[in-house]
């Protein structure tokens, strides 16, 4: 036994020993407890950095401890290979996507390697082969045929210099990232997967994940957003025709309240308005330039203007003014909401900035309600009674709902409704390096799904890739197909998948890489029976990646692919890691570039509660300068070449 260890003298003959003897291995055995570690797969993005190495490390740490227990351990690994990443390598590389993807999957998978983890590599699985997506399309069709998957128009940010779709993080400022462009929205069509229809069971099953952190749980369960309240109606009539205004609430008790009511900018009634009206007109349109984020409408600043159009309050049939808001969205519910500026904070600043009245319909004992200043009682439903509420003065937020729901019911005007925040999963892409949706759109059968036999659908790998616009849009030796039902010349869609369908159902797909006559199989039963033991991954997928797979899971149990035991959720247990920081240290050269210094080559001293206060070069002991916290390595070998402070 050697004293010291010398990585490079053990690693490689005891990897080549791993090798040559398949010690990683999995081989399904019944007759032994299975344990399945899983650490989130990376994109082939070009070499790994430390996130990964923290990541695989504590995978393979809980893995080897598992194997020296006993169990029968599968730690597989594989490549998220589609998305933007590698077309923006291709156009900066000139090279295409797919071979600047497999390049950096061989690299990877060699640093991988030399670090040693016990991975299966037999079961490794790239999601841009047609061997993996293949199936990925046929799961889609079947979703297709049975209503889970359906197309309808969505909004998108428009480049209209690179005339391209972008993603929310490539719109900064309301701008295009590479062009600078002023971006539009635009309503195309797409398709989306109705995960609505599983919301309230993706909220209930959180209850049985206890391996999960709380705070993670905590996250899906606000995203979910599950609100019960009361969708109703303020009716109106318009170019003589009765017509009802719909909104959703979850503070009916505070329907007295209501002075105004704000529609999106893409709501009819803004549209009507704005034909005899100019600077409607105007502001509608700057409305529609900007970003769709809703972190985005959280944030900005609310902006409205009146329509001269009117609704009447469903209750005391009082005129209430329509004002178009920039806040509203039309994907969102209704496209309108009501507006009680006497109970809703952001109510209460757009009446104090245009003026609007601010009315009390709730009071609290002791309280004093000043319409010139928010207080947080306000807006808070669990204390006060209404007032200046008619018949429902005197009555709590539960009593006053019920009361407002049953005589809104009596007049056809509303009713006590669930809403969840969650929407369907648009995932069409205006990009090419993804997954081909599998529909061909026939002038007389409409969207029809390629049959089996014809997938997949191949992804063309040798294109030339420009940055505007997908390149299969460009490529008639790829749209134009004939109609799989009626044989009549028929264009194949040209949108591609979210990358975030591949990453939904890969942890099933190591259970059975090598069929190529099944999506999944029996053997999945094994490795993920009571779920996947141990999933680890960085804290950034808490919400969608998580929330995907929990859905896809639950969607393929209940296609009940044949020899598939039903499994409700994916991940027994989950450990999220945060980013792997370190304080960065440098001094400034005589050309005023930082040049930055390895911690190992500096002293710091630290204040009473263990935060740096000093540093210096343990070289010449002299004073650095103190960074801040980054990801990765702004670290270096310190050589003779740092500048004296
Ligand atoms: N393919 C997806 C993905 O995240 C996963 C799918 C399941 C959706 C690393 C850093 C970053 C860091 C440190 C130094 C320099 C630069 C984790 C960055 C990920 C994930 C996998 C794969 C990173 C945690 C955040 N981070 N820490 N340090 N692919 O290639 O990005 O969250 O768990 O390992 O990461 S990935
Ligand atoms: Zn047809």
């Amino acid at each position: 036994m050697q004293e010291k260890y010398h990585p490079a003298d053990i690693e490689r003959a005891a990897q080549a020993h791993w090798q040559q003897t398949g010690a990683a291995r999995a081989v399904e055995d019944p007759s032994r407890p299975k344990y399945y570690c899983l650490s989130m797969f990376p994109y082939p993005s070009g070499k790994l950095h430390m996130g990964h190495v923290r990541n695989y490390t504590i995978g393979d740490v809980l893995a080897r401890f598992h194997k020296m227990l006993g169990f029968n351990v599968l730690q597989p690994m594989g490549w998220d290979a589609f998305g933007m990443p590698a077309e923006n390598a291709a156009i900066q590389n000139k090279v295409p996507p797919a071979k600047w993807t497999y390049a950096n999957i061989d690299y990877m998978r060699s640093q991988l390697q030399r670090l040693g983890f016990a991975i299966d590599w037999e079961r490794e699985v790239a999601t841009c082969s047609p061997a993996y997506y293949r199936w990925e399309q046929w799961l889609f069709t079947r979703l297709f045929e049975k209503g889970l998957i359906y197309k309808k128009l969505g909004t998108v940010n428009w480049d209209p210099v690179d005339q391209t779709v972008l993603a929310n993080e490539q719109v900064i400022d309301g701008r295009g990232w590479r062009s600078g462009a002023l971006v539009e929205k635009r309503e195309i069509p797409m398709y989306y997967m109705k995960i609505t229809a599983y919301a309230e069971e993706l909220l209930a099953d959180l209850d049985k994940l206890d391996g999960w952190p709380e705070q993670v749980r905590l996250m899906q369960k606000n995203w979910i957003g599950k609100s019960t309240g009361v969708r109703l109606a303020f009716p109106y009539e318009l170019d003589g025709k009765a017509d009802k205004l719909w909104v959703f609430t979850t503070r009916a008790d505070t329907l007295m309240g209501v002075t105004f009511v704000a529609v999106a900018a893409e709501h009819p009634l803004a549209a009507r308005a704005a034909q005899d009206n100019p600077a409607l007109a105007a502001f509608i349109a700057e409305c529609k330039k900007g970003g769709v984020a809703e972190a985005d409408l959280a944030t900005m600043e609310k902006k409205g203007m009146p329509t001269g159009l009117c609704v009447q309050h469903p209750l005391s049939g009082a005129p209430i003014p329509v004002w178009v808001g920039n806040y509203v969205l039309m994907s969102y519910g209704e496209g309108a909401v009501m507006a009680v500026p006497g109970h809703d904070e952001r109510d209460f600043a757009f009446a104090q900035q245009y003026g609007l009245p601010i009315r009390q319909v709730i009071a609290v004992p002791g309280e004093t309600f000043d319409a010139t200043v928010w207080q947080p009682w306000y807006g808070d439903k669990t204390v006060g009674v209404c007032v200046n509420s008619g018949k429902y003065d005197g009555l709590d937020h539960a009593a006053a709902v019920d009361a407002i729901a049953a005589d809104l019911a009596a007049k056809g005007l509303g009713e006590k409704k669930t809403q969840f925040r969650l929407r369907d999963w648009g995932i069409s892409r205006q990009r090419y390096w993804g997954c081909p949706i599998p529909i061909v759109h026939c002038a007389d059968c409409g969207d029809v799904p390629v049959p089996d036999a014809q997938l997949p659908v191949l992804l063309p790998e040798n294109v030339e890739i420009t940055g505007t616009g997908s390149p299969l849009a460009r490529m008639p030796e790829f749209f134009e197909t004939t109609c799989p039902k009626c044989g009549k010349p028929a264009k194949r869609e040209t949108d591609t998948m979210d990358t975030f369908v591949e990453s939904s159902w890969y942890f099933l797909r190591y259970a059975c890489p090598d069929n190529d006559q099944a999506m999944l199989d029996a053997r999945v039963n094994y490795w993920c029976q009571g779920g996947i033991d141990q999933y680890i991954g960085g804290i950034e997928h808490a919400i969608l990646h998580l929330l995907y797979a929990r859905f896809f899971t639950k969607l393929i149990r209940d296609l009940g692919l044949p020899g598939m035991a039903p499994l409700d959720e994916p991940f027994k247990r989950l450990l999220t890691q945060g980013m792997v920081v370190a304080p960065t240290f440098y001094r400034e050269g005589a050309d005023g570039k930082k040049c930055w210094i390895n911690p190992a080559d500096v002293d710091v001293s630290t204040d009473e509660r263990g935060r740096p206060r000093g540093a210096t070069l343990k070289a010449d002991g002299l004073p650095v300068r103190i960074g801040g916290i980054e990801t990765g390595c702004r670290s270096r070998r310190t050589t003779g070449s740092i500048p004296r402070p």
